[in-house]
């Protein structure tokens, strides 16, 4: 099915000059960038882009690090569009992903792990209407 997603280049891809290799991974999957802009979020936002993690003991230091610094959201478009993202993406923990992928190339932690995607198409919509509600204005309408 095609379907939409979100992605963040999370502060730490951004820092270290990987936003056009990142783009570049998800292009050669196929997947359409639909939607693009490059900000930095406040406490509050990230509180909510993270809200079903809001009991878990790194809940906090997530929230701190998603917010320290300009990070680039768009959203992908394409067959199985969020399966390919968090393949792209790979494991959560970069010890753990995958040769290839963008957390085993470029992230230093569990937490400063370079990209995010949405897990489910449910909640690919949840995340696309909060980063980009002009988008849903404008497009979708
Ligand atoms: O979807 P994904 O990003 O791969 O992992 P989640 O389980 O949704 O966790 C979201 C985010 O939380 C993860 O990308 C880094 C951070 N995190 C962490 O800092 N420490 C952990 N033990 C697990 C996740
Ligand atoms: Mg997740």
């Amino acid at each position: 099915m095609v379907e939409k997603t979100l992605s963040l280049v999370k502060p730490d891809g951004v820092a270290g000059n990987h936003i056009g290799e990142i783009l570049n991974l998800y292009e050669k999957e196929g997947l359409k960038i639909v939607a693009l802009k490059m900000i930095k979020i406040n406490k509050e936002f990230a509180r909510q882009h993270y809200i079903d993690l809001k009991d878990k003991p790194f809940y906090q230091e997530l929230v701190d690090f998603i917010s320290s610094g300009p990070l680039v959201a768009m959203i992908l478009e394409g067959e199985d569009a969020v399966n390919t993202v968090r393949r792209v993406n790979g494991a959560t923990d970069p010890k753990e992903a995958a040769e290839g992928t963008i957390r085993n190339k470029y992230a230093k932690g569990k937490t400063d792990n370079t990209v995010h995607g949405s897990d489910s198409v449910e909640h690919a919509k949840r995340e696309i209407s909060m980063w980009f509600p002009e988008y849903l204005d404008s497009y979708l309408s």
